[in-house]
């Protein structure tokens, strides 16, 4: 009787449930979640948390932070690549998390709650895994899906439940791996591939808590489970690569919130934040517009359009590529470089960081700090002109910056102010 204890009474009768299925499942997000743990990881270096309180915002970053470091300007498409893999692994991956959680459903039911101490650490083991694994899913997803719902904070909840999710999988898998490789070299996968509905059987009853004890007649076999979740991670693979990958397959991306048909032309490249959204008036850009250089101790130049276009003008072929995992193809943006201009204001070499600001007023992202190695590379500019024409109004016209391998979000548009030497306005490095 000590087995049937464990086992699955009540409303979970599936034929299907049983250590393979859920092993299965098991190995694709084993092989998954430590990919967006680093790659999500990484977008946080790259988005220069130690020019916070401007850049990432998340306080005590100091102990979980301890990675940190300066993310390089090349290769320049990194970035792209990195945050395309976090968000479509993430997205794709939902089919994947569901099932596994359909999977060992019954064991979040199971009665008593709590046995022993060693059973209470392995549903608190579980409770965190589970409610860590939805909390980041949902997050992600709600972030990229509906821009920032979460103003300012999605960073701090998103970077914290990392590390508690990922510290309960580590857990999790430290207690479960031994039985998942058994689990899965207990039946054959060419085998169960091959089985139809009507030869699918229950798996032998075992003390995983995962059998039913008095199973249903299968509706399906687990071909069809596993073809129905593969099914659902390509569709989803589908609608949202193309925000990435870019080119024709832009179009296929109805998921993509921003840009799937961009428009033709010079500016033809997807847009975040439009000129109107941002509130930027024809008069805050029309020729009264300056832009205000500061730098080494107190230095101070204004410049107007004409005085920016009659410096020299240099061309760098870079894309935006957002945190929120959409991307552009390479543009090709002509401007001034940002270490030109940090010339003009007493740093003729080895010019340090420099803190840009917008004309917007207000709004998450009117402000961004740059590194040392971001303002001397040398395709790092204050754009004035994409693709051969005068930036439109929605890509920042009259100036914005591009810096290679950057986040979108540091390439701040309708630029009104450079402080190189400063991580806050007012404020000194
Ligand atoms: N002033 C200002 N600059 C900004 C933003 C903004 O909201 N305001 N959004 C940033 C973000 S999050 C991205 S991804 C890029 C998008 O650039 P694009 O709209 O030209 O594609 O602009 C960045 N620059
Ligand atoms: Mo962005």
């Amino acid at each position: 009787m000590k087995i049937s204890a464990r086992l699955p009474s009540g409303p979970w009768r599936s034929p299907l449930r049983g250590p393979w299925l859920t092993s299965v499942f098991g190995l694709v997000l084993l092989i998954g979640i430590p990919v967006l743990f680093l790659t999500g990881l990484l977008s946080y270096a790259a988005y220069n948390p130690d020019l916070s309180p401007v850049n990432d915002k998340t306080p005590d970053k100091g102990l979980l932070g301890f990675y940190l470091f300066s993310w390089p300007t090349r290769p320049y498409w990194l970035y792209r690549v990195n945050q395309g893999v976090h968000v479509t692994l993430g997205i794709v991956l939902v089919p994947v998390l569901l099932a596994k959680l359909w999977s060992v459903v019954p064991k979040l039911f199971t009665l008593p709650p709590v046995r022993s101490v060693g059973h209470a650490l392995d549903r608190l083991s579980l409770l965190l895994l589970v409610g860590g694994g939805i909390f980041e899913f949902l997050t992600g997803i709600l972030n990229v899906q509906l821009d920032y719902i979460f103003p300012g904070s999605f960073y701090p909840l998103h970077f914290y439940g990392a590390w508690v999710f990922f510290g309960a999988v580590t857990a999790h898998v430290a207690l479960r791996l031994g039985r998942t490789w058994r689990a899965l070299r207990g039946r054959n996968v060419w085998a169960e591939l091959r089985t139809s509905r009507t030869g699918t059987r229950p798996e032998p009853p075992d003390d995983s808590g995962l059998v039913s004890t008095h199973p249903a007649a299968p509706t399906m076999s687990r071909r069809g489970a596993l073809g129905m979740v593969g099914l659902g991670s390509l569709a989803l693979f589908v609608v949202t690569a193309g925000q990435s990958l870019g080119g024709p397959l832009r179009r296929t991306a109805l998921l993509a919130p921003h840009g799937r048909s961009p428009g033709g032309g010079p500016g033809g490249f997807p847009v975040n934040k439009t000129a109107g959204y941002a509130r930027i008036r024809a008069r805050d850009v029309d020729d009264s517009w300056q832009l205000v250089v500061g730098g080494r101790d107190g230095a101070r130049v204004t410049l107007s359009l004409d005085q920016l276009r009659r410096l020299p003008q240099h061309g760098a072929g870079l894309p935006i590529a957002c945190v929120e995992g959409w991307s552009t193809e390479n543009q090709h943006w002509e401007g001034v470089r940002l270490a030109d201009l940090a010339g003009l204001v007493g740093y003729d070499t080895d010019p340090p960081g420099v803190f840009v600001e917008s004309i917007q007023r207000g709004g998450a992202f009117r402000a961004a700090a740059l590194r040392d190695n971001q303002v001397r590379d040398p395709r790092s500019l204050l754009a004035l002109r994409v693709n051969g024409a005068v930036l439109t109004p929605d890509h920042g016209y009259p100036a914005r910056i591009i810096v290679p391998n950057a986040p979108g979000v540091l390439n701040t548009k309708w630029v009104g102010r450079l402080t190189f030497g400063a991580t806050t306005a007012g404020g000194h490095a």
